[in-house]
């Protein structure tokens, strides 16, 4: 569709950034932190970064949050750590864990900027591990626990909350990012896990409607639009279930509160008990969310798999030389494959602006719930210029053409109600530590700087405002439409 026209923004659309606490925070054992399962990831499975350090933000949220004030931001999407919060088996609330987190509420608030906040992104506590983490229900107690503990000490000021992050891609990669630590039968208790994510998820949805006075909460799915690689009709069907495999099947069940026909037929076929008690599918279908964030950096291409084909893992990029992804192949379902029209980041992940366009029209069409994007970016190798300086020329690329396509949506009629990319500052990628960035400011640490530091105060840390801060900070302050160059075409 062409209007003739860029595209307008709501008036009170909300324009900030986003990060996740153990990416972010380092910090790890200050103010009574105890150790979550990614740190333990993040020193031992190498190319995982030590977040020991990260980007210091613990130390350091207050310039961050003026930077964040400079640029103009509206929003800070962001993740609480539930061992700086109940840090021990016995449920105890740390106070150091609430200060630190009203601190950077207060923060936020006395600058004009409306949190939104993720209860979980990655960082299970160690203790909740050892208990029988992500395998056991009890679990699902412990994490209502912890949620209403942050209802209670941050609901009076924070009115957006989320619940998991990217559920679906924990359980797609669970052996990346550590839920099947443990597992004997992956196959099998991924979807165990899963059903228990869908209780917590539950559960805080319905504490959340409960405790905070005009609260609104949604889930967070990692989203990759998944087009078929010809007009041939099994390539269609295999885009289908990539789809249903990655990410529809999440978003289906947190918004119809109960498992499709879809789901329930893969489980029989394969034999395959969840593990549904008395009283689950009530629990479920009682949680209404309230919107939904999206995750969405890249789009995927699916064609047909035959049954008999040789199955093949996804094999993501991790150190940053283009041509290393390896796409995953499986029998009878989907292959993934490369798509011939787009560029490709060093990591080997589509840069398709359109994605987003697709993303939001897909999901509107399907749910008809508001939307805001909690992240979306660019990652890259990056060091500062011979002037100081980092002029990130590929970054205000893929956010202009990102964030346009982002406002044709809103002109399709999708109501979204929020941008924040990944990240406002660097931080630790997934996959790479601090040699993938993806923030608007430059953080002055490498991983090799980290790895060989004794104590944070050797490292330097400083803020350096890369040129896309200046960029976005001008489109933002005209919310959407200095787009620092002719974009109607
Ligand atoms: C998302 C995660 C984030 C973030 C981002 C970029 O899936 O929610 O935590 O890391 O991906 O991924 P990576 O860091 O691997 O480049």
């Amino acid at each position: 569709m062409y209007y003739g026209h860029n595209p307008k923004f709501p008036d009170n659309f909300m324009w900030g950034a986003s990060s996740a606490a153990w990416q972010v925070e380092g910090g790890v054992a200050d103010g009574g932190r105890t150790p979550a399962i990614i740190d333990l990831n993040s020193k031992t499975k190498k190319p995982f970064a030590d977040n020991t350090y990260a980007a210091d933000h613990y130390h350091h949220y207050k310039e961050d949050v003026a930077l964040m004030a400079e640029c103009g931001f509206s929003s800070y999407r962001f993740s609480l750590s539930w061992s700086r919060i109940i840090p021990h088996a016995d449920g105890k609330v740390n106070p150091e864990g609430i200060a630190f987190y009203n601190d950077l509420i207060n923060e936020l608030v006395a600058h004009n900027i409306t949190p939104i906040i993720t209860l979980y992104h990655y960082d299970l506590p160690v203790w909740v591990d050892e208990l029988g983490g992500w395998k056991s229900r009890d679990t699902v107690e412990r994490f209502e626990h912890y949620c209403r503990v942050c209802f209670e000490n941050f609901g009076d000021r924070v009115k957006y909350w989320l619940s998991l992050n990217e559920q679906n891609m924990q359980i797609c990669y669970g052996n990346w990012l550590g839920v099947s630590k443990g597992c004997d039968d992956w196959f099998k208790d991924q979807w165990k896990i899963n059903h228990i994510m869908n209780l917590c998820h539950a559960k805080a949805v319905n504490a959340c409607h409960e405790m905070v006075a005009g609260g609104k909460i949604g889930p967070v799915p990692g989203c990759v639009p998944i087009y078929p690689e010809t007009c041939r009709p099994e390539d269609q069907i295999a885009a289908m279930n990539a789809e249903e495999f990655t990410e529809k099947f999440w978003i289906d069940t947190y918004v119809y509160g109960e498992y499709s026909n879809f789901i329930k037929h893969y489980w029989k076929e394969n034999d395959i008990d969840i593990g549904m008690q008395p009283g689950d599918a009530e629990l479920m279908k009682s949680a209404k969310i309230d919107f939904i964030a999206v995750n969405c950096y890249r789009s995927n291409v699916a064609k047909y798999a035959p049954h008999d084909a040789k199955q093949q893992d996804y094999l993501l990029n991790k150190n940053g030389v283009k041509g290393q992804m390896v796409f995953p192949v499986e029998p009878g379902r989907y292959a993934l494959t490369r798509n011939p029209y787009v560029e490709y980041t060093d990591w080997d992940w589509e840069i398709d602006p359109s994605c987003l366009r697709y993303e939001m029209r897909y999901l509107w069409d399907h749910y008809h719930l508001p939307m805001m994007i909690t992240e979306n970016g660019y990652g890259a190798h990056e060091t500062k210029d011979a002037d100081g300086q980092v002029h990130d020329q590929g970054r205000i690329d893929y956010l202009r053409e990102h964030i346009y396509q982002l406002g044709m949506a809103i002109e399709d009629g999708c109501e979204v109600i929020a941008y924040n990319p990944w990240s406002f500052t660097d931080l630790l990628s997934t996959g790479n530590g601090m040699a993938k960035r993806y923030g608007l400011v430059y953080i002055d640490t490498t991983d090799e700087e980290q790895n060989a530091a004794k104590s944070v105060e050797e490292l330097s840390m400083k803020r350096i405002r890369k040129d896309s801060f200046y960029w976005y900070s001008k489109l933002i302050r005209s919310n959407g439409q200095d787009w620092g160059k002719e974009m109607l075409k």
